[in-house]
């Protein structure tokens, strides 16, 4: 058995766990916070056989989607800073690990 994590936009957040029910994919929903933007996103925790792994990965690429945001940035000057610089960042569709899990059981 398989545990994929997958962090995605929480725009998308419904959007995956509803298409992943209707393919009979039991799913988990968190949310998380990326350490870079420091900004909200959801992670999805989602069990399944070795078989099922690539047909739950396309569902979740399916249904996200990435997005450009603006982060402020500071440069250093000789004495103190230049004013904030927004600068564009790619962020997303998905962030996807798959991972081996020893032991699943439902008590
Ligand atoms: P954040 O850490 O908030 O990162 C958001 C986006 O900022 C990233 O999008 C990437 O485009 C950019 N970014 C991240 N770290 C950077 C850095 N050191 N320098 C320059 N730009 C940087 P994604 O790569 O699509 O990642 C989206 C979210 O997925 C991340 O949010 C984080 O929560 C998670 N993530 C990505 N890679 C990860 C990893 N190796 N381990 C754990 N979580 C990861």
């Amino acid at each position: 058995m398989k545990l994929i994590l997958a962090i995605i936009n929480h725009d998308d957040a419904n959007a995956v766990t509803q298409s992943l029910t209707r393919n009979g994919f039991s799913s988990t929903k968190l949310a998380t916070t990326g350490g870079f933007l420091m900004a909200g996103n959801v992670t999805i925790l989602v069990g399944v056989d070795e078989e099922k792994v690539q047909t739950v990965i396309d569902i979740i690429k399916e249904q996200s989607h990435s997005r450009k945001q603006m982060i402020p940035t500071t440069a250093e000057m000789t004495y103190g800073y230049y004013p904030s610089m927004p600068v564009e960042v790619v962020v997303g569709g998905a962030t996807i690990f798959v991972v081996d899990i020893e032991r699943f059981e439902r008590v």
